[in-house]
């Protein structure tokens, strides 16, 4: 199951070899995403399980959307849905699809305070004739958008948070949370396999699904960036004249004194999912039409943050970490580095030549 760049830890193994000893089973290495959330539950006496059930929602409504996204080539659900979304960006029919399958994953349950979606101008409350929990879930039910139609790797992020308002149901105070008061935080990768990476801030946790029996399966437990990592730069270079002499001297250093080569898929997930797993350097820079950057904060940056950190890696936007910034706005933008701890230091040290 793990491969040797992700060893398995001895407190895992212990926990597969005491699920079997209980069940008496034979000893069996398949561990599902709900075996494995309800172990990690039993853990944690004071948990509700709340959190746990949360999870198993999103899981469902990521094979949902996985099983759309695989199937888009064959039915005649690719196309523009003829309407912009709140950043004047084209809204693709799946995208469209996936926000409605990830609220109504959610919307019912009882544990959640209120939403957010990348999809929607303003936070999403939960309806009166639902119960309200003290959940606060913030997603993009589908990143990478423009990769759709080429049949090219897209995802969905997402992250939880604790309810802060004092009333009985969500506020926009709840959304705007810094990504350091995230819960937990995730994504689902649909590329040549639909895998579920997620942290609860106790490392990373990755997910198979396979699609035979319809669950995903512990492939990747205790996920860590490697050491070294792969010299590997992952950036829309065509921007190159809009960017700061800062930013253009940091990709000409990785280039020649640095001996890096280059990877860019153009899809968030897919671009972070590689760089765990091999390390490197992700940035999406501000540049003259984008002087804010372009990826947003809280449903792309923050989520995304907490993983690659637990992981062992670092995001930044340029000056200060992402998890520390404290959102203004839903949608607000950031530029974002994220990656190999060294690579991503590096781009703050160039960077600061800007100032
Ligand atoms: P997309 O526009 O295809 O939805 O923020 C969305 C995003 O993709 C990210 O997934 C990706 O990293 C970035 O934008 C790609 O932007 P560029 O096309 O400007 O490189």
């Amino acid at each position: 199951m793990a491969s040797p760049r992700h060893p398995v830890r001895s407190s895992f193994r212990e926990r597969v070899a005491r699920t079997s000893d209980t069940n008496a089973m034979p000893q069996s290495h398949v561990v599902t995403i709900s075996r494995f959330l309800i172990d990690e539950q039993r853990r944690h006496p004071e948990a509700t399980g709340a959190f746990t059930s949360l999870l198993h929602d999103i899981a469902l409504a990521a094979k949902i959307i996985g099983r759309e996204v695989n199937k888009a080539g064959l039915v005649d659900i690719i196309g523009a849905a003829g309407n912009e979304n709140v950043h004047g960006e084209e809204v693709q029919k799946l995208d469209v699809f996936a926000n409605q399958v990830m609220y109504r994953a959610l919307d019912h349950t009882g544990l959640l305070a209120c939403m957010a979606s990348e999809e929607n101008e303003t936070f999403i409350p939960i309806p009166e004739k639902f119960e309200a929990g003290d959940y606060v879930v913030i997603y993009d039910p589908l990143d990478g958008s423009s990769n759709i139609d080429v049949n090219v790797s897209i995802g969905t992020i997402f992250s939880i948070h604790k309810k802060i308002s004092s009333g009985e149901r969500g506020t926009l105070e709840d959304c705007l949370q810094p990504g350091s008061k995230q819960v937990a935080a995730g994504y689902v990768l649909y590329g040549s396999s639909t895998m579920l990476v997620y942290t609860s801030g106790a490392g990373v946790h990755g997910f198979t699904l396979d699609p035979s029996i319809g669950e995903f399966i512990l492939s990747h437990p205790l996920l860590r960036m490697p050491e070294p990592p792969s010299k590997v730069y992952s950036v829309n270079e065509a921007y190159y004249a809009r960017w700061s002499r800062g930013q253009q001297r940091l990709v000409s250093h990785l280039k020649t004194a640095g001996e890096f080569g280059s990877r860019y898929i153009g899809s968030l997930v897919a671009d972070i999912h590689r760089i765990l797993l091999q390390g490197g350097l992700f940035m999406y820079p501000r540049e003259e039409r984008n002087p804010e950057g372009k990826l947003r904060l809280l449903y792309e940056a923050a989520p995304m943050a907490f993983i690659v950190e637990q992981a062992g890696g670092r995001a930044s936007d340029g000056r200060v970490d992402v998890m520390s910034i404290q959102p203004e706005a839903l949608h607000q933008r950031i530029p974002l580095y994220m990656g190999s701890r060294e690579f991503v230091d590096l781009a703050d040290r160039m960077l600061a030549e800007d100032e």
